[in-house]
């Protein structure tokens, strides 16, 4: 089982509000529908989710959101998602779409739904499901990202391997140079190389939990899908693995 997430950037164009990249999604499909392994997908927001959740102030810690934005940034990446799943029917896959809504019950995931996620998979459907607003419960809501889902589920569905797709190669040292591994089950939050900020560091701190869960993960580059056969089919990593 495969866990992918496209990330906002690749899918969307991050510098313009609501601009879609569906031909980048389209040929990560197209590279997924050739390896014939059940694979889950989930998707970022990019100029979709993240313009609307800035707009109206809302994180990942539950709070007292304006409903108003809460409707908006689901709206948002209800459509987003139309386009993801337009686009990986052109790819040759058959999404199934699974909002986050559905999977998750505050801060938790459902089990049973989970499982139904990985059987869906293995039907040959591909299961989709994206980083969204969520009902925290007692009136607060919080955004849930595509990355914390993605170790979410990867022990829940079963996955071997866990691929980042994003727009750069990997995590860069500071000298720019790509790492090609970074210690996965065993790492503490220090090794984490200081010029990593923001998106990237959550994906790092994500991928170990994914190592840590017994699942490789790795963070490479969607712009160029074939990195991801090659990863999956275990000739060549091109870009950062964690080893579970
Ligand atoms: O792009 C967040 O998901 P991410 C989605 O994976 C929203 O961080 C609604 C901002």
């Amino acid at each position: 089982m495969l866990l992918v997430k496209l990330g906002g950037s690749v899918i969307t164009d991050k510098a313009r509000k609501e601009t879609p990249r569906p031909r980048a999604v389209s040929r990560i499909a197209r590279a997924l529908s050739r390896l014939k392994e059940p694979a889950v997908l989930v998707h970022g927001g990019g100029s979709y989710g993240h313009y609307w959740s800035v707009k109206h102030d809302m994180h990942t810690e539950p709070g007292f959101a304006d409903p108003r934005g809460v409707a908006r940034v689901k709206r948002s990446m209800a459509e987003l998602d139309a386009v993801v799943l337009e686009a990986c029917e052109r790819g040759g896959l058959a999404p199934y779409c699974m909002p986050p809504s559905a999977l998750v019950a505050g801060k938790k995931l459902l089990p049973a739904r989970a499982r139904e996620m990985a059987r869906v998979a293995e039907s040959g459907m591909t299961p989709v499901t994206y980083g969204d607003a969520l009902w925290y419960g007692g009136g607060k809501s919080y955004i849930l990202s595509g990355d914390r889902l993605m170790s979410m589920l990867a022990p829940a569905v079963g996955a071997r391997l866990a691929v980042f797709a994003t727009n750069v190669d990997g995590v860069l040292d500071g000298g720019g140079r790509l790492i090609g591994e970074m210690a996965g089950r065993r790492a503490g939050v220090s090794e984490v190389p200081g010029d990593v900020t923001g998106g990237m560091a959550r994906k790092v701190s994500e991928a170990r939990r994914i190592a840590r869960s017994g699942a490789d993960a790795l963070i490479t580059n969607g712009n160029a899908p074939d990195r991801m056969i090659y990863a999956a089919r275990g000739s060549r990593f091109h870009g950062t693995l964690f080893r579970r």
